[in-house]
């Protein structure tokens, strides 16, 4: 590679302990984790808000609380990720400056995968973080964007593993040196972990009851909001005003459409189901809510067996409007279009007069406001 001989100003070389293979491999094991739990969770948030239709008909509704438990793990292990990141970033970061910086085109591909990897990471973990905040300073889509940094961190990931694995394999044959697995690096890697345990602790409250007391920078607490639940967009922002309810009917299309006031589905058959909240960006509340079954209502208008249903809400804009209800849910007992929350009356910010809750559904995915079903098909 003879044109590769560029008269760059040459890096100070840099050799400490604490930049070593070894390090860099214990710490690069605990970022694989959070990176792989992020991706097999992402991988079911994904599949859970938008099913292929070959899945669709079988979505799990059980247990109840399985997407709080991913969505929560997804949350958690993706900040726990931001400072193994900066940490591995930091022990790694004197062989970003190698010399010559590239020797050869296999030397060229693996360091043109090594900046892919570090740079899609850094990008996924920031807008992860900043979607979690409800802040959305970018013009696309956050989850088709994420969805695609997901596909090329894994890739370059598996990559990365393959051109390293004697580097890795080395460090598992290797004798413990003392002079290199010093206090040094021990300070470091508790240094490490005090970070990660910090940045966990206080924001894993918002999915880990146990934790809620710790939850100092979450951006929902579980135990704030209007009978005792967190809002994510109230009826305000969603322009939903209480004077344009007055004459409100849910409207139901099938084979015997109808519709029901308020007072008339009130005096259908009421059950109740505890199922929790859990929104996409990480928070969970689980509450007691009540009333009419979606399958009876189904029944009703003659689809016996459930059926794929649209849910539209009175909302007139926003991306939740509209959702889809796939047949597992449609037909499980335990899925309500609500009228009460924690024994009183729904509240408005919480979708009075009705809402969809349904078992181990997404957040997003339970619309409030609801005023028409529409069978797709049964
Ligand atoms: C390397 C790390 C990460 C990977 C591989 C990853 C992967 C994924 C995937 C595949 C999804 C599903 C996207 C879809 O539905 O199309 C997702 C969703 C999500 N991720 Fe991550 N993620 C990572 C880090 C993070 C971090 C650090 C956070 C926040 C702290 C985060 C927050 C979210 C949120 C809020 C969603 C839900 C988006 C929505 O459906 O609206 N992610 N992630
Ligand atoms: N019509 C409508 N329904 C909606 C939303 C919305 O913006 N519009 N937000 C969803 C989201 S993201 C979540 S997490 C839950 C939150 O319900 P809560 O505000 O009652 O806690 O409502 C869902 N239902
Ligand atoms: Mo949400």
């Amino acid at each position: 590679m003879g044109g590769m001989n560029l008269r760059l100003p040459r890096p100070p070389a840099i050799r400490a302990p604490l930049h070593d293979p070894r390090t860099a491999t214990v710490i690069g094991r605990l970022l694989g984790v959070a990176i792989l739990v992020c991706f097999a969770t992402g991988l079911v948030s994904h599949y859970l808000q938008e099913p292929p239709a070959r899945l669709s008909g079988w979505l799990p509704t059980r247990p109840v609380w399985g997407y709080r438990v991913t969505q929560g793990a997804h949350v958690i292990s993706g900040i726990a990720a931001i400072p193994l990141l900066l940490a591995k970033l930091w022990t790694v970061y004197p062989r970003l400056l190698v010399w010559p910086p590239v020797r050869s085109v296999a030397h060229a591909l693996e360091r043109l995968s090594i900046a892919v990897l570090v740079a899609a990471t850094l990008l996924e973990v920031s807008m992860g973080l900043l979607n979690t905040a409800q802040w959305y300073p970018w013009p696309f889509s956050f989850r088709a964007v994420h969805w695609a940094l997901a596909w090329v961190i894994v890739g370059s990931l598996l990559l990365h593993l393959a051109v390293k694995a004697p580097v890795v394999a080395g460090h598992w044959r290797a004798p413990r040196e003392p002079s290199v697995d010093g206090p040094d690096r021990r300070s470091l890697l508790i240094g490490m972990g005090f970070a990660v345990g910090t940045v966990t602790a206080v924001t894993a409250g918002q999915s880990v009851t146990v934790l809620k007391n710790l939850t100092l920078l979450a951006p929902r607490h579980p135990d704030h909001g209007p009978q005792g639940l967190p809002v994510n967009r109230t009826a305000r922002a969603a322009h939903v005003r209480r004077d344009e309810l007055a004459d409100w009917r849910l409207t139901v299309s099938g084979p015997r459409p109808y519709s029901l006031s308020l007072a008339e589905l009130r005096a259908l058959p009421q059950h109740a189901a505890t199922l929790p909240i859990a929104c996409v960006e990480g928070w969970s509340k689980t509450a007691h809510w009540e009333g009419v079954r979606i399958r009876d209502l189904l029944a009703r208008a003659g689809v016996p067996d459930g059926a794929r249903l649209r849910v539209v809400s009175l909302q007139r804009g926003g991306a939740y409007r509209v959702t889809e209800l796939d047949r597992p849910y449609s037909r499980d007992d335990l899925t309500l279009l609500a009228l009460r929350l924690n024994r009183e009356v729904l509240s408005l910010d919480h979708g009075f007069p009705a809402r969809i809750i349904a078992p181990n559904r997404p957040g997003v995915l339970q619309t409030k406001w609801v005023s028409r079903l529409e069978v797709l098909d049964a």
